[in-house]
């Protein structure tokens, strides 16, 4: 008997709902490295920004939309005309465009947040996602806080955008509230209660307050959602989204019972995690699932000696499976200028003849002192050396700029070159220093993460 091979949509919201998370807001070029990652990662959607919250978002999405050209690219837009029309002159120009209309639907939120009925909800909705087709074949529609909306008027809410031309619902945990068993069962009541559900993609959008995003997300795959919303590290607003990493791989080491497909290649998965916390400057924690520090340290002495005679003792999965370098290369002080370089270029990183040289007294320093040089040590040492004017080639296209200038990104793309964000601070591998606002990031954001 064979299991059914189904194919789940990967919409990743790094660039919108990760990048509004405090402390992690980046500029136009660092938001495009972050784009050609996630288009080398094989994704299937880039949700690249919320085009009317500022001219910096409005840039990055249009010139995200303009450089990559295999993923949807999606824009978020309320349900309103203002933010719908910004949307679509933003994403136009995309090989393949994809507007997403959201609009809270729990009580809560109508009361509080919008202060409109139900009655004014339903038509708000139907006009939004109606406008948005007519722009845009490809129209995603979320009820925001669906999670705590009444199951009943949720399918009403539903019903009315899959008339008005929606092709993606999204089911919202916003709050990060539910649990697996219940998502599970409201996804599995949309679908047995929606006209025309079977025509349209169920989307899982899951935050990590109960730190169940994950969790919840496999619960509504399980249930008949095909396209998840995660994000690279779990970033996303307060505890975070559902990381796009653990989803994949959980399907990838337990397909017995995820028998999913997705078009993500893992081994780019830890280049894609160094790059964002290199980017933002915000670390991960070392325990963190797939890519953290320590996710294939095997420290205990038993575990040590099981690993040595049979990796699979303790080994779920290789570090090489999700693009964690081979560790077992150690360098030491009579390593020489080539085993360097081949060790930087593993990491990430291509040097030439003088940079290489700076890298080389550097380590030939640091070996002399502590014997055994381990990536992490060669990252610092290399972050703390690295300057974007310097020689270093690092593994992204520069941003064209003619395509910059269209965008309105002249600003950004003109400025002088800034010290790589890692220079003055050692987070990922080092220390838990307090994270200094860079001047290339949001002061008031930043302020924010050190008001509560
Ligand atoms: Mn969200």
């Amino acid at each position: 008997m064979s299991i059914e091979q189904v194919r789940i949509t990967i919409f990743d919201t790094t660039l919108r709902d990760g990048e509004q998370s405090p402390g992690c807001s980046m500029n136009l070029q660092e938001k495009l490295r972050v784009a050609h990652q996630l288009d080398r990662l094989g994704a299937d959607v880039i949700e690249a920004g919320f085009p009317i919250a500022s001219d910096g978002d409005f840039a990055a999405v249009k010139t995200i939309a303009a450089v990559i050209r295999r993923p949807i690219i999606a824009g978020l837009a309320r349900a309103c005309r203002l933010d719908i029309e910004r949307a679509w002159e933003a994403l136009k120009d995309a090989a393949r465009p994809r507007i997403h209309v959201f609009l809270a639907t729990s009580d809560i939120h109508l009361k509080y947040k919008l202060r409109i009925t139900r009655e004014e909800c339903l038509a708000q909705a139907r006009e939004a996602v109606a406008f948005a087709k007519s722009l845009c074949n490809d129209v995603e529609f979320s009820p925001e806080d669906a999670t705590r909306t009444d199951p009943e008027f949720l399918c009403q809410v539903l019903e009315a955008v899959i008339d008005a031309g929606a092709t993606t619902l999204n089911i919202p945990d916003t709050v990060g509230y539910t649990v697996p068993s219940e998502f599970g069962e409201l996804i599995a009541t949309i679908r047995g209660r929606v006209r025309g559900i079977e025509n349209v993609t169920i989307s899982a959008h899951c935050h990590n307050d109960l730190g169940m995003a994950v969790a919840n997300t496999m619960a509504a795959i399980a249930a008949g959602a095909r396209q998840v919303e995660c994000t690279i590290n779990g970033i996303g607003e307060r505890a975070g989204n559902a990381s796009l990493e653990e989803i994949v791989m959980a399907m990838r080491v337990r397909h017995d019972r995820y028998p999913y497909e997705t078009a993500i290649n893992a081994e780019h998965l830890f280049p894609a995690s160094q790059l964002l916390s290199e980017i933002t400057g915000v670390p991960v924690q070392p325990n963190k699932a797939i890519i953290g520090r320590n996710a294939f340290a095997h420290e205990a002495g038993i575990h040590q000696d099981g690993m040595l005679k049979n990796p699979l003792t303790y080994e779920i999965m290789t570090p090489q499976s999700v693009g964690v370098p081979d560790s077992k290369l150690v360098l030491g002080k009579h390593s020489g200028r080539h085993a360097l370089a081949i060790r930087c270029e593993q990491l990430g990183y291509q040097f030439d003849r003088r940079a290489l040289d700076d890298i080389y007294r550097r380590f030939v320093r640091l070996a002399d002192k502590i014997k055994k040089v381990e990536d992490h040590h060669l990252l610092e040492l290399i972050r703390d050396t690295h300057k974007p004017a310097a020689s270093a080639t690092p593994l992204f296209e520069p941003l064209p700029t003619a395509i910059a200038a269209a965008a309105g990104a002249s600003a950004s793309a003109a400025e002088p070159p800034l010290p790589f964000p890692m220079a003055s601070q050692t987070h990922t591998f080092g220390l838990p220093l307090p994270i200094a606002a860079d001047r290339n990031h949001d002061q008031q954001q930043e302020d924010y993460l050190w008001g509560v």
